[in-house]
């Protein structure tokens, strides 16, 4: 089966780099398909462009990825595609986010016969598989054994050929510069930008950005060696096309390396990789079990309160005491334990001081999200142990009635 992926443009704005994620599905295609590739940013195309291409190309399926800010174009060429018997799969962020935008569950108009949603690392193998079988499904989720959503773990990188792969539309030397190039006393004539992952996912959950929802909390990684491997695979393109390559490091830390790659570099060249791994590196917050043993035990005496309002989810130990005493107006060497809630409500901390240091803890759902949370005027609301208990484990504190206080215990002194 022919596949087209194709990368819409925004129609305002060019993107100077390619998209990694059709050179990635390409990568993770079965032999026996042939993927042909489509950056509206490089080769801009009118609606019905791509749909006279597919057909001269014969191609059986189209790919569509798109961020929010390309997605009015990607329907209307999914349409055009439907509109001419082609089949459409859609992915990225935004389908992810809105699924039953493309698959015209809203009321509107259905551009895609399919979704991925997720990262489709996993899914697509399957997805092709299915379309040249003719039985593709509406709905492709990456999941475990069990059903639950799972992120595809990033140790096995497929290699992407980038020594071998058709760039000629990612040159950013326009074709009239070219034969001047050697004028200009540059003995080349490519220049590309190449999109290269390190890892994936992003701990901090910023309410306003998709990454930590789309790809996780936590942080996985490539291995170096196949990061050294891409690398070089890129040295050998420059080599052997007499071009240069810049590399764009794409991952969620916003810790973006470019690095200019002269087509005589030396290995030593790859110890940036050595720079990002050290620095991506998060420290791990201690949850409320370790190793079976709980660390921070709430017991009848203790006071809990609950901080109303959610908070970013980058607060440690010190921000998180400096906003007990600015905003709770509290004294957090109290031995009180402070609750805060993720803006994204998927996520709590937990805070107290127990004569010697500070605890904090951390519970990230699997799935759902803590559905109840108590509602004040105030910055904070008192919880009993008993309530506190339930909303750790995201229950419904409003719907359970106990027995009154009748004296209450006083801390142990
Ligand atoms: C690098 C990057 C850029 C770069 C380069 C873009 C490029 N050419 O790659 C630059 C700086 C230019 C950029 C710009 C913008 N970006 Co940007 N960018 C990223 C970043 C950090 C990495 C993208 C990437 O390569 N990821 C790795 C690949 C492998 O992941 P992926 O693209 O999601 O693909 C996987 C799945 O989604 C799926 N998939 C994707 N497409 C398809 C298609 C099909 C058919 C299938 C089956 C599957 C599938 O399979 C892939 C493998 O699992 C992401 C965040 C992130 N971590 O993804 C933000 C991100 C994509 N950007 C985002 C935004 C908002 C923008 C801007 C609009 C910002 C702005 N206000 O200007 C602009 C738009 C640019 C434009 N031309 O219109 C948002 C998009 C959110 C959304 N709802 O769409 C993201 C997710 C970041 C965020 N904060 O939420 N960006
Ligand atoms: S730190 Fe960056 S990638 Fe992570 S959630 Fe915030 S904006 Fe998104």
């Amino acid at each position: 089966m022919k596949i087209l992926l194709y990368n819409p443009d925004n129609g305002l704005t060019q993107n100077f780099m390619p998209h990694l994620w059709m050179f990635l599905l390409q990568s993770l295609t079965s032999p026996g398909h042939e993927v042909l590739l489509i950056d509206g940013n490089t080769r801009p195309m009118t609606d019905a462009n791509p749909v006279r291409f597919a057909h001269a190309q014969g191609i059986g399926l189209v790919g569509i990825g798109a961020m929010t800010r390309m997605i009015a174009k990607a329907y209307r060429v999914a349409d055009a595609s439907r509109a001419a018997g082609i089949r459409v799969v859609m992915g990225g962020p935004h389908v992810t986010e809105v699924p039953d935008e493309a698959l015209g569950r809203n009321g509107g108009p259905r551009p895609a016969d399919a979704i991925a949603l997720g990262e489709a690392d996993e899914t697509w193998p399957r997805i092709v598989a299915d379309a040249a079988a003719g039985q593709l499904k509406e709905v492709y989720t990456p999941v475990d054994a069990f059903g639950q959503e799972w992120k595809p773990s990033l140790q096995e990188y497929p290699p992407i050929h980038w020594e071998s792969l058709d760039l000629r539309q990612f040159n950013r030397i326009p074709a009239f510069v070219r034969p001047l190039m050697s004028h200009l006393g540059y003995p080349w004539e490519t220049f590309h930008l190449i999109p290269i992952e390190s890892g994936r996912g992003c701990p901090y959950g910023c309410e306003f950005c998709t990454v930590t929802g789309f790809f996780g909390d936590s942080i996985r990684f490539r291995t170096k060696h196949s990061i050294i491997d891409e690398l070089l695979r890129l040295k050998a393109r420059a080599r052997s096309t007499k071009g240069q390559v810049a590399v764009f490091f794409v991952d969620d830390k916003h810790f973006w390396v470019i690095l200019f790659w002269a087509p005589e570099a030396s290995t030593k060249e790859v110890s940036p990789v050595d720079t990002i791994q050290e620095a991506a590196q998060y420290l791990p917050i201690g949850g409320a079990h370790a190793r079976g043993t709980r660390v921070i035990q709430i017991t009848a005496q203790m006071r809990v309160l609950v901080a109303i309002e959610p908070v970013d989810g980058r607060k440690g130990i010190d921000s998180l005491a400096r906003l007990c005493q600015e905003k709770l107006a509290e004294d957090p060497f109290s031995g009180c334990v402070f609750v805060f809630r993720s803006r994204r409500g998927t996520a709590i901390r937990i805070l107290t001081y127990d004569g010697q240091g500070y605890w904090l803890a951390q519970k990230r759902l699997s799935k759902g999200k803590f559905v109840w949370w108590p509602e004040s005027d105030g910055a904070s609301k008192p919880l009993e142990v008993y309530e506190a208990q339930l909303l750790m484990a995201a229950g419904d504190v409003s719907r359970v009635r106990a027995a009154p206080m009748w004296r209450r215990v006083n801390a142990l002194r």
